[in-house]
């Protein structure tokens, strides 16, 4: 198979009391398992099956909606699994807090209009933090499973954290308290992987 389930890099119980360990079984082991499944499914014999799940986004309006879902899917939480874990939270140093301080006046006001973007996001989608080609930080949200790499996306770049705002996300312990789950989240991110995409 092209594409394989990345391991989670910590329990299921690891970011609890944020995210529950119910919750995150689930969400690895079925939705992103199920991302996998229907890309491998969706490239296998065709070309596609040999490039990197980022060259298929970059290109993603050249291939069918299965593969933007699936693909986007399986990208998107390969990245959400990295950039949270255990002993997490807190602020970012060094080059990405100068970063957020200058784009946005302070990690605060940061936080408000990242939380707004997941918030109001309407249906299911993810909010993210992407860094343009210029090098300069912007927030954005896409719908559904797509990301700032793809070529249809509204703003384009690499997204060095996101946040999954799916119902799948948070509804066994949030229910519809979406802005509870946003609020949560900020204690689980692994602020040195986040800093790492930003420097690479
Ligand atoms: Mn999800």
């Amino acid at each position: 198979m092209a594409f394989t389930l990345p391991a989670l890099p910590y329990a299921f119980n690891a970011l609890e009391p944020h995210i529950d360990a119910r919750t995150m079984e689930i969400h690895h082991g079925k939705h992103h398992n199920a991302y996998v499944t229907n890309l491998n499914n969706a490239v296998v014999g065709k070309p596609e099956e040999n490039l990197s799940i980022e060259e298929i986004c970059k290109n993603i309006s050249k291939y069918p909606m299965v593969v933007r879902n699936n693909g986007g899917g399986h990208y998107n939480h390969s990245l959400f699994w990295q950039i949270m874990g255990p002993n997490a939270g807190g602020k970012p140093t060094g080059a990405l807090a100068d970063a957020i301080q200058g784009t946005f006046g302070s990690f605060e006001e940061f936080q408000k209009q990242f939380n707004a973007a997941a918030t109001s996001r309407f249906g299911s989608g993810w909010a993210w933090l992407v860094k343009e080609g210029s090098g300069k930080l912007v927030i954005s949200s896409t719908p559904n499973q797509d990301n700032p790499l793809m070529d249809i996306a509204d703003v384009k770049g690499t997204p060095i954290l996101g946040l999954d705002v799916w119902e799948h996300a948070y509804y066994l312990h949030y229910q519809n308290r979406r802005p509870d789950y946003c609020t949560a989240f900020w204690n689980v991110i692994n602020w040195s992987e986040v800093s790492k995409r930003f420097s690479a």
